[in-house]
């Protein structure tokens, strides 16, 4: 009977549908950023189908969402799957949703057969994987494996002044559970592959071995805030120049380490915002990628190097300061054989590949044993509003989703 187990891809993808209409952007755009009120209007809704399900649903300080099925085994760890439901400002309706709704449809699933585990499931909603209104990303479950302290997590700040804290407090998210309560067996991610490879190789499920590795740097560039018309071209200390002139220089420092190199710049904000007006501060964040720990230093370095002597060239001061570093990650062989033999036994066209984007189950894999699905998504386009995966490919993740954790829960 386990065998033929089957999800139900109709309700899965009404479900995508139903959260999309929470913050929509455009016509199949999504904005809920972390602890906004669109935030909160989806974990309230997500928390609805939980306990709908029968599952008891806690949080903790970092706002993460845990909702438990039992299991028949009371010696047994948690095994548990989910992602994140925060969206970037113009992101798409899949990106880190679905491995929620998965999570939530295998557990459905097990109800509606009436299947009992030995061990504990779970559904978890990691907290601000985007990092876009509080920094850093991952702030969930950084928190969660010790690598975000708790006063950095209740001190993030938004651009508006607000505090993690006092947004999660508003929203009403912001529980008592203590991370060493939640002994995990294992952790499967669900997520879209927000790449081209699988779509291309005409493959319907992705098997991830390992996350590349990621490090964000603060950038404030000071210079001096002018008049346009009164100052000469020579002697101004123009920091968006400045700052121009540092992008420029640190893509050509990613160039130089070769095409696995990723180095970008998503966030750029002038301290002053008008025409007349020489901008006097800039601040922006470097965003650096690589599979390789070794590369990731250099292109650090390099970066922080690149942006020092352009804001010097124009006459500015630029402070460089690290964020967060990810270190590269390789998955679990147990858990990667796990979804390779569901993918196979289930028929599914497969094959391994390693992930471009960050993910939770990066951090979650120094804890327990973790591993990834990879759903394909047309033209692999991500991080945009036409994002798009179909009904047919999100079930069958599923279903390998609802496998591997049904071999490893017993
Ligand atoms: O940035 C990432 O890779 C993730 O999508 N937040
Ligand atoms: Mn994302
Ligand atoms: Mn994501």
């Amino acid at each position: 009977m386990r065998r033929n187990l089957t999800v139900n891809g109709d309700r899965l993808w009404q479900r995508h549908m139903a959260l999309a209409e929470i913050g929509p952007v455009g016509e199949t755009g999504n904005c809920r950023l972390s602890m906004s009120k669109e935030d909160g209007a989806a974990r309230d809704l997500f928390a609805r189908w939980c306990r709908d399900a029968g599952l008891s649903v806690q949080s903790d300080r970092a706002g993460n969402m845990v909702a438990i099925r039992p299991g028949t085994d009371p010696d047994r760890g948690l095994v548990a799957a989910g992602s994140h439901l925060d969206t970037q400002p113009h992101g798409g309706r899949f990106d880190g949703i679905s491995g929620v709704l998965a999570a939530l449809e295998a557990i459905e699933t097990l109800n509606d057969a009436g299947i009992e585990t030995k061990a504990p499931l779970a559904v978890i909603n990691w907290t601000n994987e985007e990092g876009v209104r509080f920094a850093p990303g991952l702030m969930g479950s950084s928190w969660f494996v010790g690598e975000l302290t708790d006063d950095a997590l209740d001190a993030s700040t938004a651009s508006d002044g607000t505090t993690f804290a006092a947004e999660a407090e508003k929203i009403g998210w912001r529980g008592e559970l203590r991370p060493d309560a939640v002994e995990m067996d294992s952790f499967f991610e669900l997520h879209i592959e927000q790449g081209p490879v699988l779509e291309r190789a005409g493959v319907q499920v992705g098997i991830v071995t390992s996350v590349q590795g990621l490090r964000w740097l603060d950038v404030i560039v000071t210079g001096m805030d002018a008049h346009a018309g009164t100052t000469p071209l020579d002697a101004r200390r123009d920091a968006l120049l400045a700052a121009a002139a540092a992008v420029q220089a640190i893509n050509c420092e990613g160039r130089r380490e070769g095409a696995d190199a990723r180095v970008s710049v998503g966030r750029f904000l002038p301290a002053t915002d008008g025409p007349s007006t020489i901008v006097g501060e800039v601040r922006f964040v470097i965003d650096i990628r690589h599979p390789d720990n070794a590369v990731l230093g250099r292109l650090e370095a390099a970066c922080k190097r690149a942006s020092i002597e352009a804001a010097d060239r124009y006459g500015c001061v630029a402070t460089v300061t690290r964020r967060i570093a990810v270190p590269p990650r390789d998955f679990d062989a147990g858990c990667i054989d796990a979804v390779q033999q569901a993918a196979d036994a289930l028929g599914f066209s497969n094959m391994q590949l390693p992930s471009g984007a960050l993910h939770d189950a990066s951090n979650i894999a120094a804890i327990a044993p973790t591993s990834m699905i990879f759903v394909p998504c047309r033209n692999g386009i991500s991080h945009n509003i036409d994002e798009y995966a179909s009904p047919e490919d999100l079930a069958a993740g599923c279903n390998v989703l609802l496998h591997s954790m049904l071999s490893r829960a017993g």
